[in-house]
């Protein structure tokens, strides 16, 4: 509960002015609440203004994105960019392009970027955009289409040393290609204004793993340095089926994890001989079908069509990595109940607050998505770095700094949990561990 007065003032004001941004209050008031010991001890942040501001998006814009489909017919959809900090690094954060997308949603992922991006270590601020767009159901055509209008909006405000988008939910390596395209063609220059790009034009080796490995060589480092344990024999239930949870599923297995159920926003599968990889690829990388065709093609797998009773599978592992608030209070009883052991978030927020209090109040070790899904931002801040000297490095080099930087992530979050008197709680750990190197830098910056 937030009890300092100066928080406590900051939050209500937010609260008044946007009042209707629920996802965006619900990731201040986590924050807010983590930070309570730290700003305790640091009269300098209220003097400075500090979590006024950081509580306050640089800027947003947004704009009409107008294309034709397929049948000649005008379409019109609203994309966004919130730049949220730039106070360590430009502006660096994923596009998400989904129906649900307002600026609440946008105005939430830039926040937590900002945190997240200053976990990881890389000189990068927070920010992120998007779309109501939905890809699903398109053509390639009409894909391009949104795409290249929407850059010719978004181009003027971003740039490899102001603002570097990249991929999130509906934005994969299709989408930042047109979306590439578009943005050289209208600036003439070849520059690493995006990550997750094709690796014959720029993208770096191991960033479509990224978010999934790097989740998994933190839930590794977490168990072994607060458990004395690790993966391997686990069982572990993820949700999703896109970008980050199948490459959670494939370092999971590669760990001796046995990951047994996945979901789409349809539904989940449950295979108790452990989820078949290369089938489910197939499935949602190639023929971007449905997860109910994994039930038809793999004997002794089932499907449900209700996905949140994907949290209901007995596992040790609980890897949310779908969306936000997909994991609330009902399922992390059950999930409870079951005797799980870890809850690492592959998506950002999908945990809801009361779900996280039931988590850390009943010993689950618990992974925050700042912490745990910061591995595909850090290998975009990889991208970036290559892109500057204008040369790529090998796979094996990109996945061996994206452990440290896990590895590093865990350690810096949990020290900083036991700073704070709360040893353990990775929440707490993670936003204060964050803050502190943007705080810092805001106030060596002056008032801007
Ligand atoms: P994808 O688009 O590749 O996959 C998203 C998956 O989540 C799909 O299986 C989708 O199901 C499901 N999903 C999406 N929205 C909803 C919804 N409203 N309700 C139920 N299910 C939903 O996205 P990513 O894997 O890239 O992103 C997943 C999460 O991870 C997001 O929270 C994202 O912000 C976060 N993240 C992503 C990173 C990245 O590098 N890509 C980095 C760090 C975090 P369906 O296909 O049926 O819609
Ligand atoms: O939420 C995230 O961290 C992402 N979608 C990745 C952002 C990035 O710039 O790679």
């Amino acid at each position: 509960m937030l009890t300092n007065a100066y928080l406590k003032r900051v939050y209500d004001d937010v609260t008044r002015r946007d009042p209707n941004e629920k996802e965006f209050l619900q990731a201040v008031y986590e924050v807010l609440d983590s930070l309570q010991p730290y700003v305790e001890k640091h009269p300098e942040l209220e003097k400075n203004g500090i979590i006024e501001r950081i509580v306050e998006p640089d800027r947003i814009v947004s704009f009409r994105v107008t294309w034709m489909d397929d049948n000649g017919a005008t379409r019109v959809n609203r994309g966004w960019r919130c730049q949220f900090n730039s106070a360590i690094g430009p502006y660096k954060g994923g596009l998400r392009l989904h129906p649900s997308v307002n600026q609440s949603i946008i105005k939430f992922l830039g926040f937590e970027q900002t945190f997240k991006n200053s976990l990881t270590g890389l000189p990068m601020g927070g920010g992120k955009g998007g779309s109501d767009f939905d890809p699903k159901g398109k053509s390639d055509a009409e894909v391009m289409r949104f795409c290249q209008s929407f850059m010719t909006e978004l181009y003027r405000h971003i740039g490899a040393d102001t603002d570097v988008p990249a991929g999130d939910i509906g934005t994969g390596a299709r989408e930042i290609g047109y979306m590439f395209g578009q943005y050289k063609r209208l600036q003439n220059c070849f520059t690493g204004v995006l990550t997750g790009k094709g690796l014959d034009f720029g993208g770096s080796l191991a960033r479509t793993q990224a978010t999934g490995y790097g989740l998994l060589y933190f839930v590794e480092e977490m168990l072994k340095c607060m458990k004395n344990d690790s993966v391997a024999g686990k069982t572990v239930v993820i949700s999703g089926a896109g970008n980050v949870a199948i490459y959670a599923a494939e370092k999971a297995s590669q760990l001796g994890g046995k990951v047994v159920a996945m979901c789409d926003s349809q539904g989940y599968v449950y295979d108790p001989n452990g989820i078949k990889l290369d089938v489910m690829k197939q499935i949602k990388e190639v023929e971007r079908a449905r997860i109910s065709e994994y039930a038809k093609r793999v004997p002794g797998s089932e499907y449900g069509e209700n996905r949140t009773d994907i949290w209901k599978i007995k596992c040790d592992i609980a890897l949310p990595c779908a969306t936000q608030n997909e994991l609330d209070a009902d399922s992390a009883k059950a999930l409870i109940a079951n005797g799980v052991s870890v809850v690492a978030e592959g998506a950002n927020m999908p945990s809801t607050l009361e779900a996280v209090e039931l988590f850390l109040k009943n010993g689950v070790l618990f992974a925050p998505a700042k912490a745990a899904n910061a591995g595909g931002v850090a290998t975009s801040g990889l991208e970036m770095s290559q892109n500057s000297q204008r040369l790529s490095w090998t796979f094996e080099e990109v996945d061996a700094k994206l452990r440290g930087i896990m590895v590093n992530i865990f350690h810096n979050a949990y020290d900083a949990s036991a700073e704070c008197g709360m040893e353990g709680n990775l929440v707490v750990g993670a936003n204060v561990a964050g803050f502190i190197k943007v705080s810092r830098a805001m106030i060596a910056q002056g008032l801007v």
